[in-house]
């Protein structure tokens, strides 16, 4: 079966934030909005999902038993060692290496995804390589050597001290490494280490201060998937298995090839949960209104206090006083003093 060979092969220092194209889970927290069906498990050793993503709990329907691909087979009884989600590389002061850790990930049914992760590696003499396999092998990858800490630039990952770099489309199964050119020798001071990861787009930004230790020690990765083999016409025939909740909306993928469901505008949430979109009070999240704002399923209202007037939005025209004719004049007469 696909989903066992999920977590034989995962390293479990890992967060796998397993999101649909939208990133829906990255911006909703776990703790705040239920992932999974009640009962259910979101985690197996440090991986975490959501529905209709599902460990197989008795008795519960924790996964969408339509297809295995959802199944994460949990077997955290063995105590293998756990390495990092991130390869490292480090050196001492004579240049003798201390760690170095290659790094494999196989997502059976599902790539990671292209348009959402970057490649990143860190470091001032260091080279990083990511490889994957589509029909043969291919490898890309970027370098960065840098011989002054002065000439890194703060905040940037621009190719000193840092460098990233798309993934390819259709990862499924990858490999990367770090490897310097020098042993760090002259910049060992300021960066002992180089070391490389795969992470949703955004969610590291380089310091300087990176250059001794990575600021992290788990990394989410978007990985695209959706229900497959159906296109949303076909799957909301059988109201069995259609996996679209309330307040979501169902897409195609581009290829045709399977759907996924997204919450309507005004919901945040897991859409393949029941009551899984729940709605955004946009009066506490985005504070629209200058006057009183009424939260409504799906959107919310702006309005004006008595005595005043006009849209109450803080992009339109706000909320004036419904002045009197005298008490206007002697505003005037104050402003033209
Ligand atoms: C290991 O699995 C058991 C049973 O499935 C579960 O109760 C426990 O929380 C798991 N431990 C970790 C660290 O995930
Ligand atoms: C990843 O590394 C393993 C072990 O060295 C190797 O068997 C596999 O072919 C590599 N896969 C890719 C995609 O490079
Ligand atoms: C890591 O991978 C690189 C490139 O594939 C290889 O040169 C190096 O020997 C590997 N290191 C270990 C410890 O396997
Ligand atoms: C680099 O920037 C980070 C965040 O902006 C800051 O915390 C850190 O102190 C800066 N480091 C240096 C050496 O300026
Ligand atoms: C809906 O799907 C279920 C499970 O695959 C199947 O047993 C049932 O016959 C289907 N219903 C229809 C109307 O096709
Ligand atoms: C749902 O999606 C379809 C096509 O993807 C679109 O035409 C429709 O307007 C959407 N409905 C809502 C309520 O967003
Ligand atoms: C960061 C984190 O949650 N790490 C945990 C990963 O899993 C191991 C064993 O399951 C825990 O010991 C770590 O604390």
């Amino acid at each position: 079966m696909g989903g066992s060979m999920l977590l034989h092969r995962l390293p479990l220092r890992v967060v796998l934030l397993l999101c649909s194209l939208v990133a829906l889970f990255s911006v909703v927290t776990a703790d705040v909005v239920q992932t999974t069906k009640p009962g259910c498990a979101n985690r197996c050793g440090n991986l975490t999902f959501a529905y209709p993503f599902g460990m197989n709990n008795a008795g519960n329907d924790c996964y969408f038993k339509e297809s295995d691909a959802f199944f994460i087979f949990c077997d955290n009884s063995t105590d293998t060692p756990t390495p990092y989600m991130y390869t490292k590389e480090c050196y001492n002061s004579f240049g003798g290496s201390s760690y170095n850790n290659n790094l494999s990930l196989i997502i059976p049914d599902f790539p990671i995804s292209s348009a959402k992760n970057k490649f990143i590696a860190v470091g001032c003499d260091t080279y990083a390589t990511f490889s994957g396999r589509q029909g043969s092998t291919y490898v890309t990858g970027c370098l960065s050597s840098c011989e002054s800490f002065s000439d890194v630039i703060n905040g940037s990952c621009s190719g000193i001290g840092c460098c990233e770099t798309s993934i390819p489309r259709d990862a499924y199964q990858y490999n990367i490494s770090v490897s310097s050119f020098n042993n760090h020798a002259g910049i060992w001071e300021f960066n002992p280490c180089g070391y490389a990861f795969v992470a949703e787009d955004g969610f590291f930004s380089f310091s300087t201060d990176n250059l001794h230790e990575p600021p992290f020690d788990m990394v989410p990765i978007v990985v695209d998937w959706l229900i497959p083999d159906q296109t949303c016409e076909d799957a909301k025939k059988n109201t069995t298995t259609y996996m679209c909740q309330e307040n979501s909306n169902c897409t195609d993928a581009e290829n045709g090839n399977g759907y996924q469901c997204r919450c309507l505008e005004g919901f945040q949430g897991n859409p393949y949960l029941q009551n899984g979109c729940q709605d955004i009070n946009e009066c506490v999240t985005s504070q629209p209104c200058v006057g009183i704002c009424t939260n409504l399923p799906g959107s919310y209202n702006c309005s004006c206090p008595e005595g005043s007037q006009g849209d109450g939005r803080k992009d339109g025209k706000g909320c004036t006083p419904i002045i009197h004719e005298k008490r206007f004049r002697s505003i005037d007469i104050v402003l033209g003093q």
